[in-house]
């Protein structure tokens, strides 16, 4: 009797088999399928098959992921959106009741016989579910001599805010020393820094969009200077030095916090980093359009292996005796320099601490130089650009065996974190211009 069963079964799974196979090749409807052919109803992608030799079933193939007499149960969901009337995954709880018991068909409001169960994701199954508008799923539970509905535990799915940070709106740049003329939507993060003198804006330093309202950039711009707020202007999505469009956004300067360990005693710029809180007259942040975007910040052990091709931009000068700055947003390629190699072979073994990060190219053509500082270092990471590092310092601009120094973003994320947070609440995402 087994014998048979495993036979008849073993038979029916290879026609089964066939007819799959024989309808997934053949995209026309097999014969057999002709007028006694019935439409199972399947969901998901599922394929409707007929068990011909033995009884004109039909029955539905399931694609990976889904199963059920329609392929209605998602098996890979591991939590739920919203409320979860849409949640059809297989999680339950131990004294969860099948939707298709007899006592709770016969009792219940909400079982496998209506004839919106399927719509409503109730089967042969004791699978959690929201049928009723509850706030999340629940299933039928036993309790004493009565039924009752109970909340699942199950997971809610998070918010599915993409973060926008990283991504420019422009795949490439076309043409700081030896790089190419960028326009801003490649670097839509870049931030470019000026201090009045006399009445006279001076372009200052480089920095970064981290969020709505922070700009993160190099503290030794500010260390020698008066810190008066007033005198800062901070502009976003800016592509022309010297000129203004309908493109930029401009800031003045609520705050600066630079790091309180900041020194150049070694020679070297040892903490060198500082937050510029920023607002417009009005008091609003940055508004996200194509030309202005936060850069994401790496999470706290990225460490990127050594020749990782990273991206440095700027207003900074294309030579180190340059007297003016370049007049257009520039932007160029840099490698990721071995730690002990900066260090030790390329300077004095004191200067270059693991705060900082070295980068130059091969040639020792394209660096970062005057007035690039405070300016990103972006790295492509999962598919987004992170702020990898900040320009710092270095011994001249694009000097052989004398790399540009980057402060490593990666050390001072809890600083970052603990700055942005003290000082005012967290920030809202930044918003979309209308
Ligand atoms: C500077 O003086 C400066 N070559 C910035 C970067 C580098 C050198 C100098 C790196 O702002």
């Amino acid at each position: 009797m087994k014998l048979l069963i495993i036979c008849t079964a073993a038979l029916a799974t290879l026609v089964t088999r066939l007819d799959a196979a024989y309808s997934k090749k053949h995209y026309k409807l097999p014969h057999k399928y002709g007028p006694e052919y019935k439409d199972c109803n399947c969901l998901n992608g599922g394929t409707c098959i007929t068990y011909y030799l033995f009884s004109r079933i039909n029955r539905c193939l399931c694609p990976e992921g889904y199963s059920g007499i329609h392929c209605e149960i998602d098996t890979d969901s591991k939590c739920y959106m919203e409320n979860g009337e849409d949640y059809r995954g297989t999680a339950t709880e131990k004294e969860c009741l099948p939707w298709d018991l007899p006592s709770v068909i016969r009792r219940d409001r909400y079982h496998a016989d209506l004839e919106s169960a399927l719509q409503l994701g109730l089967g042969k199954h004791n699978y959690c579910r929201n049928p009723n508008g509850r706030s999340r799923p629940w299933c039928y539970t036993k309790k004493r001599f009565s039924i009752q509905e109970t909340p699942c535990n199950i997971q809610k799915c998070r918010a599915e805010s993409e973060p926008t940070c990283g991504q420019r709106s422009f795949s490439k740049y076309f043409k700081i020393v030896s790089g190419s003329q960028a326009e801003v939507e490649s670097q839509p993060w870049i931030a470019g820094i000026f201090q009045n003198i006399k009445g006279t804006d001076h372009f200052l330093c480089g920095g970064s969009l981290i969020d709505p309202c922070w700009v993160l950039t190099a503290a030794h711009c500010f260390h020698a200077q008066l810190k008066d707020k007033l005198a800062y202007k901070v502009f976003l999505g800016k592509s022309i030095l010297n000129a203004t469009d309908n493109k930029e956004q401009v800031f003045m300067v609520d705050d600066i916090i630079s790091h309180p360990d900041f020194t150049d005693e070694t020679g070297g710029n040892e903490n060198d980093i500082a937050l510029i809180r920023i607002k417009t007259a009005s008091g609003q942040c940055a508004v996200e359009t194509k030309y202005v975007r936060t850069v994401c910040l790496p999470e706290k052990n990225l460490h990127l292996p050594d020749n990782t091709q990273c991206e440095i931009s700027g207003y900074g000068k294309q030579d180190f005796y340059d007297i003016f700055y370049a007049q257009r947003l520039m932007s160029a390629n840099v490698n990721l320099i071995s730690q002990r190699k900066c260090t030790h072979e390329y300077y004095d073994n004191i200067r270059v601490t693991d705060n900082m990060v070295c980068a130059g190219d091969s040639t020792w053509k394209t660096d970062a130089c005057k007035g690039d500082s405070g300016g990103p270092m972006v790295c492509e990471h999962n598919g987004r650009m992170m702020l990898y590092g900040i320009v710092s310092w270095g011994d001249g601009c694009a000097k052989k065996n004398k790399p540009g120094v980057y402060t490593r973003v990666t050390r001072y994320l809890s600083w970052i974190e603990s700055n942005m947070n003290a000082v005012h609440t967290k920030s809202r995402p930044l918003p979309d211009r209308k």
